[in-house]
């Protein structure tokens, strides 16, 4: 398919991304035999097996379990390059990656063991294959007000490191006003700000993330169409949506990739770009995901074209560095 390998070649960026959602069974196996965790699986296919998901929360589980065995900073190394490796094969120049700090810190691994670990990972992607990167430092949301205060103040040493915060996990029931607070102090510290909403969630949260958190992306965004003024307002703001197709029909927010509403928020003028979210746990990478519209939606080479340039437009790339992919 000449579509498919013409966007596999073109240089994208990657705006969402979860960096422990990149952890390959393969890779999570090993280590857990090197730090002997318990995990559930006896082999790599059960770990796949196990990957069958009705909803956000079902996935979470296996995602957090998977993500205990990371322990030392050369697993966080290996986990990072392994990612950057793939953006390498599937010419993504640029990178946003969120991490979850509470993930590890919950377990005693704090900021001096992933942080170094995944900052070696980035500059050697940067310095060898001229591949750019960036942290966005994501709390969980189901955790409290004061543990993602506390997430802040132990990142003190590593902001130099951390671009945005961002707000993930369970997404019903914890809306986005519950860290007001919280963003409003990353903002004084000069972090940008980006918020899971309307994955799962009613468009209100959708608001409460662009009016109460203040937020430069919406991350996800997809129910956002339900209500005509809230679109009005993203596309007047050119508040990005980052949208992760493979991510949507894994967890079901929508029933087959044909019923995805990609097109029709382009459509409406939204600044829409594609992403792999947890690309290990949803079945593929930045151009899976690409060729997954290109399997299922009527979509032409403009459209597509489109969701590259706004990937580079909707980044936190400096005005100079975006002219020079757009
Ligand atoms: C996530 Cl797809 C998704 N939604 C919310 N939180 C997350 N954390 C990792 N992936
Ligand atoms: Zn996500």
């Amino acid at each position: 398919n000449k579509l498919k390998d013409w966007v596999a070649k073109l240089p994208k960026a990657e705006l969402h991304l979860h960096i422990e959602g990149s952890l390959e069974p393969e890779l999570m196996m090993s280590l857990a035999k090197k730090h002997a965790v318990d995990l559930p699986y006896s082999s790599i296919e059960e770990v796949i097996d196990a990957y069958d998901f009705h909803n956000l929360q079902s996935f979470l589980d296996l995602y957090y379990l998977g993500a205990s065995v990371l322990r030392d900073e050369d697993d966080f190394y290996q986990l990072m390059s392994a990612y950057l490796q793939k953006c390498r094969e599937d010419n993504v120049v640029h990178s946003e990656i969120m991490f979850d700090p509470q993930t590890h810190t919950e377990r005693g691994i704090g900021f001096d063991i992933f942080m170094p670990g995944f900052v070696r990972a980035m500059q050697y992607a940067e310095q060898e294959w001229g591949q750019s990167s960036l942290l966005i430092m994501s709390f969980l949301r189901h955790m409290s007000e004061e543990s993602a205060l506390q997430t802040l103040e132990d990142a003190k040493d590593f902001l130099p490191h951390i671009t945005a915060v961002g707000l993930d996990s369970s997404e019903l029931g914890n809306p986005p006003q519950k860290f007001a607070r919280v963003f409003a102090k990353a903002k004084d510290l000069g972090l940008k700000r980006v918020a899971h909403a309307g994955e799962e969630g009613p468009p209100d949260y959708v608001w409460e993330a662009t009016n109460i958190l203040d937020v430069h992306r919406i991350d996800h965004g997809v129910r956002s169409i339900e209500d005509a003024s809230l679109v009005e307002h993203l596309v007047n703001k050119q508040i990005p949506l980052t949208v992760c197709p493979l991510s949507n029909t894994k967890l079901k927010v929508f029933e087959h990739m044909s019923q995805h509403n990609i097109l029709e928020l382009l459509e409406q003028g939204l600044l829409v770009t594609v992403n792999a979210d947890d690309p290990s746990y949803f079945g593929g990478y930045l151009n899976d995901n690409y060729h997954a519209l290109i399997d299922h939606l009527d979509i032409c080479q403009e459209q597509l074209r489109q969701l590259v340039q706004n990937s580079f437009s909707a980044s936190f790339l400096s005005d100079e560095t975006k002219q020079h992919w757009l």
